[in-house]
């Protein structure tokens, strides 16, 4: 049995003061230095209690200015929000859900975090650098990207799509991370991350016909479900091979740089890809030849049914990358402005041309692996429970409405909103017909090889006899 996280319980540990990811984000002090080593950046020590940031009760008239001046003061620097500490933050083991099976912090790599599963800041300083219009644009991306995986998954179980990757419970790791990068850059996603090309521009529609794969899926129903690609937004195709992924990303970051392209390249994986040779490959070459790259590890805590624990035996992920010469920064993968400061900080970073950063986002898988997997068959369901609580949505949440950018109303008018562009998109989805059979042979040769004109040829004439 996990232990049980406690968000009202603060841990006044001395190492559990969230830090911010620039640690790991010093330039190299000359040529050849070890470009990991770093002086840490000590960020102020928020109020060790929590206190009451709005309005006493009775007060409701004065409610309102009371959290305008709130929320002011929250983004602009001098914050009166309720501040805390994740329950998690310094206290080692003890204090981790899933204590058992995930390792502390390593002292290289102290969990960077913004937001409490409670809704209570950690360190105002960095979420007064977010400012509330993109928080609550993330939190409404987040919220539709739940309600997008609720309605795939119930797509699937009536057999109307093949198979289905949620990415629930891992929202703030793909949103905040997504809002990092600029337009111009690349993204080499794992399976989780059709919410980045959602972010960046990814009609519904073309979401729902991937997963159909008709004849409006842009990849014409190539590639398995879930595995999202456009070029218009500049994401690449996952290709199912765990971390294969991982050096495409470098190689286009590397090719960016020798056409001097002002670009950053993502390259998302999961924690069951940091097994993979590739993932060593990649993270040393993009090391080497300071590519400008930022990895991204979703560490949910599972591979299918492989635990982190019986993934490495390193203390987490991204300690790995000392090994490698780059920085490491680890992640609260549940807040997402913690996650967005972070991938912000990275891509700066490997845009001044300083080199690659591995990213590790703690967070957790919260169903199954796909709609082809029981995790009940292999996972603790306390486990599950335990995470279910620093799930994303209900801080960001908590926040939002502590500093009155959020109520129940805009919560039920997002709901419409999202609910007919959902409709909306899957009628579209499945009012497409498959994709026509001459498709087959695109988009793989310039010219047609002699071999394939006349597969297609043939098929042709088979066509015309019917
Ligand atoms: C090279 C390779 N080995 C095994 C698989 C089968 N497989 C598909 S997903 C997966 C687990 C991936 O886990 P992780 O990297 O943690 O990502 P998550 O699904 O948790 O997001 C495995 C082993 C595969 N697709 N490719
Ligand atoms: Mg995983």
């Amino acid at each position: 049995m996990p232990a049980k996280p406690s968000p009202s319980k603060p841990s006044r540990s001395k190492t559990s003061r969230s830090r911010r990811p620039s640690s790991g984000h010093a330039r190299p002090a000359a040529k050849g230095a070890d470009r990991a080593k770093t002086a840490p950046v000590k960020r102020p020590t928020p109020p060790a209690d929590p206190g009451t940031p709005n309005a006493g009760p009775g007060a409701r008239g004065a409610a309102k200015t009371a959290r305008t001046v709130q929320r002011e003061a929250a983004f602009g620097g001098k914050t009166k929000v309720k501040t805390g500490r994740h329950p998690r933050a310094g206290a080692g083991a003890a204090a981790e859900p899933a204590a058992a099976r995930v390792p502390p912090h390593p002292p290289e790599t102290p969990l960077f975090q913004v937001i409490c599963p409670d809704g209570s800041v950690a360190d105002p300083d960095a979420l007064a650098e977010v400012g509330p219009d993109l928080l609550v644009r993330l939190y409404r991306a987040m919220w539709r990207s739940r309600e997008l995986d609720k309605r795939m998954t119930a797509l699937q179980r009536q057999g109307r799509i093949g198979f289905y990757g949620t990415s629930t419970g891992e929202e703030a790791a793909v949103f905040g991370s997504a809002a990092a990068f600029e337009e111009r850059d690349w993204i080499f996603p794992a399976l989780r991350q059709g919410g980045v090309a959602i972010w960046r521009g990814y009609d519904l529609v073309q979401y729902v016909s991937q997963c159909i794969g008709n004849d409006v899926d842009v990849l014409r129903g190539r590639q398995m479900p879930c595995h999202y690609a456009e070029r218009d937004i500049n994401q690449v195709s996952w290709s199912s091979v765990i971390a294969s992924q991982l050096p495409q990303a470098v190689g286009a970051a590397v090719a960016a740089r020798y056409r001097k392209d002002d670009v950053v390249v993502a390259g998302y994986l999961g924690d069951g890809a940091t097994s993979e040779p590739d993932f060593h490959v990649a993270v040393n070459f993009a090391g080497v030849y300071r590519a400008p790259c930022v990895f991204i590890c979703h560490n949910n805590q599972w591979a299918i049914s492989v635990p982190f624990s019986a993934q490495t035996a390193s203390a987490g992920v991204a300690v790995k990358a000392k090994a490698y010469g780059i920085p490491g920064v680890r992640v609260d993968g549940n807040d997402v402005v913690a996650v967005y400061l972070a991938c912000r900080e990275a891509v700066a970073r490997a845009r001044r041309g300083e080199g690659p950063t591995l990213i590790e986002a703690l967070t957790y898988r919260l169903l199954g692996h796909t709609t082809a997997d029981d995790p009940d068959r292999y996972r603790d369901e306390g486990e599950a429970k335990a995470w279910a609580e620093l799930e994303p949505l209900s801080r960001t949440r908590a926040l939002l409405e502590e500093t009155g950018l959020w109520d129940e109303s805009r919560e039920h008018a997002l709901a419409a909103v999202v609910k007919s562009e959902i409709d909306r998109a899957v009628a579209q989805a499945e009012g497409a017909g498959p994709p026509a059979e001459d498709t087959l042979f695109d988009d793989v040769y310039a010219e047609l090889p002699p071999a394939l004109q006349e597969q297609r040829d043939e098929l042709r004439a088979e066509r015309r006899g019917r």
